[in-house]
Parts: structure tokens; sequence; C-alpha cells
């Protein structure tokens, strides 16, 4: 017998294993709503009953042990988890339990480490403590305290936790979060959403890379579950299949969009919003290699009111002089096999030809000769953009077009605010040796909405892609061998430009 309702591809399933808040701010309820709106499958072992409502928590009582045995093996018999996201524990023996048990599964797990209510409360006895830090952090993928627990997780005393002071610098946290690491901890997300700055900055690190995600600060009331909300996403993110430095975006993406369009409900700290997959660019963090990058944001004029369109990326100058005059007006210099005179000269070329037909040029990788000969714009891969000099760039008033294909390297190009991005590859490209698998129009869209900037989309494109690729947010469509390897490339040009041209009208 068949489900009508049956998925064809069965959701992956997530576990929270919590504390029940009955106020649906934070702990399991938090938990559900998360996962549920993102699309997994969610499972919950509740681990402690709390009395609780948006002004505070008034009482707390573990369920036995047995019971949360009991809850685990049941769902491990029936419902085996793709990640789990583990947050209060209450005691000792309920760490002990659940360590136990994640002995017995390779799912992926991200472990909030509850130990107080932000309002002092103890939501984990101080011996159970030692037992998290040395069973449960070493097997979590990541961890992700906010500062108090962080600090006690590397050797404060709790009783210092609700004790304000003033937040350690950035440098500080990095060694701390590096000594958590070096004592176990397999990777941290060290959460600056308490702290009183303009922004709200996470450090994460695995001992071996690091990276700061920054946003602005949200000064509103409804901050209850923040901490559950976020590790909850990052594990729905990963049983998705994003990576794990992806789900940790995606999850303050989450996070984000909840503070943003929360209401304020209760007398306290109401719940936030629970809005499913984000799609605002608006809620992107960036990501940046120290703290204080991560404060200064460059960014970059934009490419005008015009579409990027047909976008092609060519070697040599020469095919500007025969693809402009079709109405072309954004193309590419990528002459990866050039350098010195040569190059120099092929870079001065094509920014003569773009300025006889006013076509918006840019050069990829040569950034120091697009400066020095003053062209429209530079493009850069990820890696080449950690090593340019964009604010040089970004003074001269250049336009700049950064590659991104997922959620991380979104993040990393929205610190530069670019004028575009490259977003790709869409479908698989014999063009380039890629790494990363095709996004398909779905995944494309998906990270299309988070780019505040127009996106020009890459990699396979061929004429009958466009309408959905339009539909989807592409603002351009970069192309090479469709067009450069076709018998009659300027024939094949002309009907890239009608069926775009049919896709705009319709
Ligand atoms: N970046 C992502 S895919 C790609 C680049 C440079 C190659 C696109 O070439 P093609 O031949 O249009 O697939
Ligand atoms: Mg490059």
């Amino acid at each position: 017998m068949t489900h009508p309702s049956s998925h064809v591809v069965p959701r992956p399933i997530v576990w929270t294993i919590a504390g029940s808040d009955p106020g649906g701010g934070a702990g399991i309820q938090a938990d559900l709503k998360t996962m549920n709106g993102l699309g997994v499958h969610a499972c919950s072992v509740i681990t402690a009953l709390t009395v609780q409502n948006t002004t505070g928590v008034f009482r707390v009582a573990p369920v036995a042990p047995d019971l949360l045995r009991a809850q685990l093996a049941a769902l491990a018999a029936d419902l085996p988890p793709a990640a789990i996201k583990i947050g209060m524990l209450a005691t000792a023996g309920h760490v002990r339990i659940v360590a136990d048990f994640l002995r017995q599964t390779d799912a992926f797990v991200v472990c909030d480490p509850v130990l107080a209510a932000t309002r002092g409360t103890e939501l984990l006895e101080m011996d159970g403590l030692q037992q998290l830090i040395g069973e449960i952090l070493p097997r979590a993928d990541v961890t992700t305290p906010n500062l108090a627990e962080f600090e006690v997780l590397g050797g404060a005393s709790p009783r210092d936790m609700t004790v304000s002071r003033t937040a350690p610098s950035p440098a500080a946290i990095a060694e701390a979060a590096g000594d958590v690491v070096r004592r176990g901890a397999r990777s941290l997300l060290v959460k600056g959403g308490h702290g009183g700055t303009e922004f709200s900055q996470d450090y994460w690190t695995n001992g071996r890379e690091s990276f700061w995600l920054t946003s602005p600060r949200q000064h509103v009331r409804h901050t209850h579950g923040t901490g559950c909300t976020l590790s909850a996403a990052i594990a729905a993110a990963h049983a998705l299949g994003l990576t794990l430095t992806d789900a940790l975006v995606l999850g303050k993406t989450y996070l984000n969009q909840g503070l943003r369009q929360g209401d304020d409900l209760g007398q306290g700290h109401g719940p936030l919003a629970h809005l499913g997959w984000p799609e605002d660019a608006e809620d992107l963090p960036w990501a940046t290699p120290t703290a204080e990058a991560g404060r200064t944001r460059l960014s970059f004029p934009s490419c005008g009111p015009a579409p990027l369109g047909l976008y092609p990326i060519v070697d040599r100058a020469t095919w500007l002089e025969k693809l402009l005059p079709l109405g072309i007006t954004t193309i590419q210099l990528r002459a990866k096999d050039l350098a010195g005179a040569a190059l120099d000269k092929e870079v001065r070329s094509a920014i003569e030809i773009a300025r006889r037909f006013d076509a918006r040029l840019f050069v990829n990788d040569a950034w120091e000769l697009a400066l020095q000969h003053g062209a429209y714009g530079v493009h850069l891969g990820q890696q080449d953009a950690r090593q340019a000099d964009l604010a040089a760039l970004a003074r001269a008033g250049l336009r700049l077009g950064l590659s991104a294909h997922n959620h991380f390297e979104l993040a990393v190009a929205n610190a530069a605010r670019p004028s575009y991005i490259g977003l790709g590859p869409v479908f698989p490209t014999v063009t380039k040796q890629m790494a990363a698998t095709p996004l398909g129009v779905d995944g494309f869209r998906r990270l299309r909405r988070l780019a505040g900037c127009p996106v020009a989309a890459i990699g396979g494109l061929a004429p009958e892609h466009m309408p959905a690729l339009r539909a989807a947010g592409a603002d351009g469509f970069s192309v090479i061998s469709d067009l450069l390897n076709a018998s009659d490339p300027l024939a094949r040009a002309a009907e890239w430009l009608q069926v775009l041209a049919r896709a705009d009208a319709s």
C-alpha cells in the first residue's frame, strides 16, 4: 500500500535532546519550530520539564534517567538521526546517558552548552559540566556557547556566569577558543549576541581554520530562545546537505530573520519568529578572517540599472570587437594563459574596445592592471579576492564581481558588498575543474535570494536554461563554452540574445 502523502525522498530526521519550555520560546519547542520550518522531520527527546514563561524560569524537573534512556532507544530503533542538536541536559547522569548514546551513532552533532538561564537559574548541575566538556564536546561537530558559557568552558567559575563583565577582546576570544579546542572540542562557535556593541559577532574555529560571522545587532525585546534556535537550525541545515560552515551561516541567517520579524509576546523576553527557510538578503551575515574586518565592511558601486544580461567570458580582447556590436553590455576578460607584458597589452586593448562600445568590462584576476588602466570592474574568485587589495579597488571606484557557490562563500562575498555575484556552477561544466556539485536551478534560487546585489548565473549554461534561471532571479548569464565553442559563436550569441529578450518580455 502506498501512502498518498509520502515524500519521494524522505525528509532527513533530526533530533533535539533538550528541555521543554511551556512558553514556546526556547528549548524543545523552539527546536521543533525551527526544524519543521527548515523542512526536516524533527524528533524530540525531553531531558527536563521546566516551568517558565517570558519573564523567567521558575522550576526545573529533570526526567527520570531511565525515561531519557528509553526515549533515545525508542527513537534509535525506528527513527535514526542524520543530525542531533543537544541543549539542556540538567544533571551529570543525563550527560552520561547522552554521551553513551552518542558512541552508538555517527550522526552530526551540535551541542548548545546550556548551563544557566539568562537570568541565572542553573540548568546543568556543576558536576555535569566536567562530563559535558570531557564527553560531549569531543563528539560534537560544533559547540555553540554564548560568551558567559564560553568563559565557563574555558575554566571560569560557573558562579560568575551572570555577572556582566566587559566582553573579552576578539584576540582573547580566539586564543581561549583555541585552548578549548586543544583540550578536545571539535569546533566552537562563540556567540557574541549578548555583547553590547553595534554588531553581533560570532567566532568559529576548529583549531586549524577560523572566521568571524557579523550582523548588525538587533535591539529587540523578543530574544528568548536564540541559542536553541541557532543550534537547531545548524543541525537541520547540515542534515539537509549543507557543510558545517554553510550550516553555520544558514543558522545565523535564520536567527536574524527570527529576531527581525518576531513580535513582542508576554511581559518579558518573548519568542523569535519562525518563518522557515530564510529568503531575505538583509538577514545574511558576512564572514571575515578578523573581527575588525567584520566591523569595517567595504562597499562597491552598482553596475547601473541595466541587467547584466548575456555576460560572455572571453580569453582575448579581439572577442570584444566581435561580440559587443551585437548589443552585449557586459563582458569579462579571463586570459588565464597570459602574464607580464602580454597580459598588460590584452587588458589595455579590452578596456579600449569596451569604452568604444560603452560596455561594462570586468577583468578577471589581474586586479592591479585593471586598477592601473582604469577598467570598469574586476572579477575575482574567493581565493583571489583574499589576496587582492579590495579596499584599493573600492577607493578607486571600480566595480567588483565575486564568485560564490555556497552559503559560506556568499557570506564571504557579503563582507565586501560587491557590485554583483557570480553564482555557480549551476550546471555541470567542462570548462573548469570544480569540486563543488552543481547547484541546479532550485539551489541557485535559494542562494540567489540571500544575495543583496545582482547575481550572474554561471556554469554549463545554454540558451534553454535562461527562462528558468531568469524566474529564479538571475540578472546575468555568464557563459564560456556554449558560446565560444559553438561552430558559429556570433550566430549563437544572437540566439542567446533572442531567448533573453523573449524571457524578459514574458
Ligand atoms: N566558474 C564557475 S563555472 C565556470 C567558472 C569560471 C565555468 C563556466 O564555463 P561554461 O563553459 O559556461 O560552463
Ligand atoms: Mg580567479
